[in-house]
């Protein structure tokens, strides 16, 4: 039996310049009506809800080269850090709520502020690794992984608002899993770096569950160490998650993605993690939202124990009926 954390910090971030489209900056919203706080509080954590952060957004704030809101982005992710920095601190396990997903630069960088031998689970249809120069669209949602490889260092410019993080993750210490729209500047990081990714096709070749078991022993074979999750919500398929910024069709089943969480739960090792990319305003109709904020919950619901078999920790004999 793995020990869990007593207590489990949930942190709103409604943000959203980390890319174009309105509504993302309403996920923490979605997410809390769809059920998020009970679900946790019936998984028997003390739920220390922390509300939403408040961001501002520059009036002026100019591209950088091609990157769209660069200081707003970073002062953004800057007040991030420090809340989770502290929240883990404190001792809570930490569940970030997006909000776009350049916000996994404060996330990630202020857990590894507290926990420096972290390691990071990418569960995306996107590998986000975009560097500056290499992206297609300049938003920085495409781009956090940049900001936080160490190996990229040197091929990353000095953006403005970012001068407070300095990279500090190793390549070795991230697995991707559910890529399928890689961009060949990242196709060619991916490769470069040697990192461990699982496409899809690989999950269609070998199975979640090898997937997982291959993906658990690279990070943790040599040492146990805190598991940042970083979630995308797009990795799963738009049949399932339509509310979303940037749908790929063949995406994770809700088993595969089920399994993923179910897996990263039982190393007990989970620390932080991000559910980012729910857009509200994205969904057809209100069923679409719903759906994909219910899915959100579940997917943060099992990395956090519940489990499919069910659980009688709180009965200790079955009822008699003499
Ligand atoms: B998400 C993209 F070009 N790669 O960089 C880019 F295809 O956080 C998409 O995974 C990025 O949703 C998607 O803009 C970012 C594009
Ligand atoms: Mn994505
Ligand atoms: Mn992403
Ligand atoms: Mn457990």
């Amino acid at each position: 039996q793995q020990s869990r954390a007593q207590s489990v910090a949930v942190l709103g971030a409604p943000f959203s310049r980390g890319q174009k489209r309105r509504g993302v900056e309403h996920g923490p919203k979605v997410i809390r009506d769809a059920g998020l706080i009970d679900r946790l509080s019936d998984l028997d954590y003390s739920v220390h809800d922390f509300g939403d952060l408040s961001f501002h957004y520059l009036e002026k704030d100019e591209p950088y080269m091609d990157v769209k809101f660069p200081r707003t982005v970073g002062a953004a992710n800057k007040m991030l850090s420090g809340a989770v920095s502290r929240a883990i601190g404190a001792g809570h396990t930490l569940i970030m709520l997006g909000g776009d997903h350049s916000l996994a630069i404060g996330s990630v960088s202020g857990h590894a502020q507290q926990c420096p031998d972290l390691c990071v689970i990418w569960v995306d249809a996107h590998a986000d690794v975009n560097t500056p120069m290499t992206s297609p669209s300049g938003n920085l949602h495409g781009q956090p992984v940049a900001f936080m490889l160490k190996e990229l260092q040197d091929k990353m410019p000095d953006v403005p608002g970012f001068s407070w993080t300095k990279p500090f993750l190793s390549s070795k210490d991230l697995v991707y899993i559910g890529l399928r729209d890689v961009d060949p500047g990242e196709h060619h990081i991916l490769k470069n770096l040697g990192i461990q990714y699982f496409t899809m096709r690989d999950i269609d070749r070998l199975g979640i569950q090898r997937v997982m078991e291959v993906t658990l022993d690279h990070l943790l074979a040599r040492q146990q160490r805190p598991i940042h999750l970083s979630f995308d919500i797009d990795a799963f398929d738009p049949s399932l998650a339509p509310a979303t910024g940037t749908p790929v069709n063949g995406g994770l089943t809700y088993r595969e993605g089920i399994y993923i969480t179910e897996e990263i739960h039982n190393t007990g090792l989970l620390s932080a993690m991000d559910l980012v990319e729910v857009n509200p305003i994205l969904g057809a109709n209100r069923e679409a939202v719903e759906a994909t904020a219910s899915l959100a919950v579940d997917v943060i619901a099992s990395s956090l124990g519940q489990t499919r078999e069910g659980a009688h920790g709180s009965i200790s004999a079955i009822p008699s009926y003499i």
